[in-house]
């Protein structure tokens, strides 16, 4: 036997090529002090896939097969090659347990961030990809030439089912095609899921009356899984056609889990991102929006959060876009340092949702990175409208119907009052 220890560079090979079954993942790794930069990489291909810390005394005859190769360093990035075979197909919790796993804890390297994941389509055809695609949500909604608007009743939790109900009525009335509930409403004593549902379905239908248009709701059945079934269940038997997760906090498996019952059910999928910035925000170490946004078009969900970058939370443009591409396009193009190609095969696109801090005078901007395939949400935005909630949906319809004409906010606002009384309260103010 010989004395040797450590195994990592044996991971690690600036001659291979990938296969075209290989999935290729892009980390960017700051190695910790003493280790140069093939130990660390050597590690990351080792720990992501079949290594330990030393060699062994014994190994099985197939782990040159298995093994994951780290094969192009670019500066901090580097590009790690895994055999298809290394993975159970459909499992995303699996895939994750692997290059979203132990690695990041690892001693050798101070900072470490997956940043993008390029699939083959082999591993992509095991998942079903969003239920509807853009074009069917848009014709489920009959709308097609603007954004889909909605907005979340504020305060974010505290008011019973019947006013949260008298809320969505009016922020429909005022144009919107969306109430969403906020992440943190779930079934609370003072405003119970079932509730919710009923006292929200007789105002959908009087709004719907009144105003000969489609309007729906993303309301949150996330809970335990059985429970989200539960939930999914009755928003179908109320005639509602989306279902809300907060996809982070219930986990991948659940999330996977009602892809499909949803989609028989015919419920779409809002997905809230809640938590995502506690493994994101660090630009150095975590995984990247871009990637969950990824993963959950590959589960399926219908739409996600991803930011305004001009509102109140983090999320610059660059990264805006990228979310936007990943999931929007057919091909998602290579992106130095944050993306990576990928071919959506059989896979339909989702809509971005783009919200937080956003009110009618920062409509322009959020729809001049977007363009309209989006869902736009504007929530204290229209409920802080010094004339209240329908003035304020009213306001942000007039902005966008403005900025379709190509008119400026000042030109629109001399025919819309409620865009006028918007204005002057919140002007272009970015909030913080
Ligand atoms: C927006 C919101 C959303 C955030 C989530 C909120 O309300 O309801 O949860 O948009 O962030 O509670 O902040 P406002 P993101 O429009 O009143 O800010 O979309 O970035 O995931
Ligand atoms: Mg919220």
């Amino acid at each position: 036997m010989s004395n040797k220890v450590e195994w990592y560079l044996e991971f690690v090979d600036f001659n291979y090529k990938p296969a075209k079954d290989d999935l290729i993942c892009l980390f960017y790794f700051e190695p910790d002090q003493g280790i140069s930069v093939k130990e660390a990489i050597g590690r990351i291909a080792s720990e992501s896939s079949t290594g330990t810390w030393t060699t062994l005394f014994k190994l099985p005859p197939r782990m040159k097969k298995l093994q994951a190769t780290a094969f192009h360093v670019d500066g901090n990035y580097v590009k790690v090659a895994y055999p298809l075979v290394l993975w159970e197909m459909g499992n995303m919790p699996q895939l994750l347990s692997g290059i979203a796993g132990n690695i990041f804890g690892m001693k050798a390297v101070k900072n470490l961030r997956l940043v993008d994941v390029s699939f083959p389509q082999a591993y992509l055809k095991h998942f079903k990809g969003p239920h509807f695609g853009m074009d069917g949500i848009r014709k489920m909604m009959k709308v097609y030439k603007r954004p889909l608007t909605g907005a979340v009743p504020k305060p974010k939790i505290g008011f019973s089912a019947l006013e949260h109900a008298q809320i969505g009525f009016e922020t429909w009335m005022g144009g919107f095609d969306f109430v969403k509930d906020d992440e943190n409403l779930s079934s609370t004593s003072f405003n119970k899921f079932e509730d919710r549902v009923k006292l929200m379905t007789k105002m959908r239908d009087k709004a719907e009356k009144l105003t000969g248009e489609r309007k729906s709701a993303f309301i949150n059945i996330s809970a335990e899984t059985e429970v989200m079934k539960k939930r999914a269940k009755m928003l179908a038997n109320y005639g509602w056609n989306y279902c809300m997760i907060d996809v982070v906090v219930t986990g991948y498996s659940g999330v996977m889990t009602l892809r499909d019952y949803a989609s028989d059910l015919g419920l779409a999928i809002h997905a809230h991102r809640a938590m995502h910035a506690m493994f994101d925000r660090n630009p150095k170490h975590g995984m990247t929006m871009q990637l969950l946004a990824k993963l959950m078009r590959i589960i399926g969900v219908s739409q996600i959060h991803s930011g305004t970058a001009v509102g109140k939370l983090v999320g610059d443009k660059r990264e805006v876009t990228a979310i936007a591409d990943v999931l929007r396009e057919k091909k998602t193009k290579a992106l130095k340092g944050h993306l990576l190609d990928q071919d959506w095969h059989h896979m339909k696109s989702a809509f971005p949702c783009s919200s937080g801090g956003l009110h009618p005078g920062l409509i322009p901007p959020v729809l001049d990175i977007y363009g309209t395939d989006l869902v736009l949400l504007v929530s204290g935005g229209i409920h802080g409208h010094p004339k209240g909630t329908r003035a304020g949906a009213k306001a942000s319809m007039a902005a966008i119907e403005g900025y379709l004409d190509g008119r400026t906010l000042q030109e629109t606002a001399k025919s819309s009052v409620e865009l006028a009384e918007a204005l002057k309260k919140w002007g272009t103010m970015k909030p913080k």
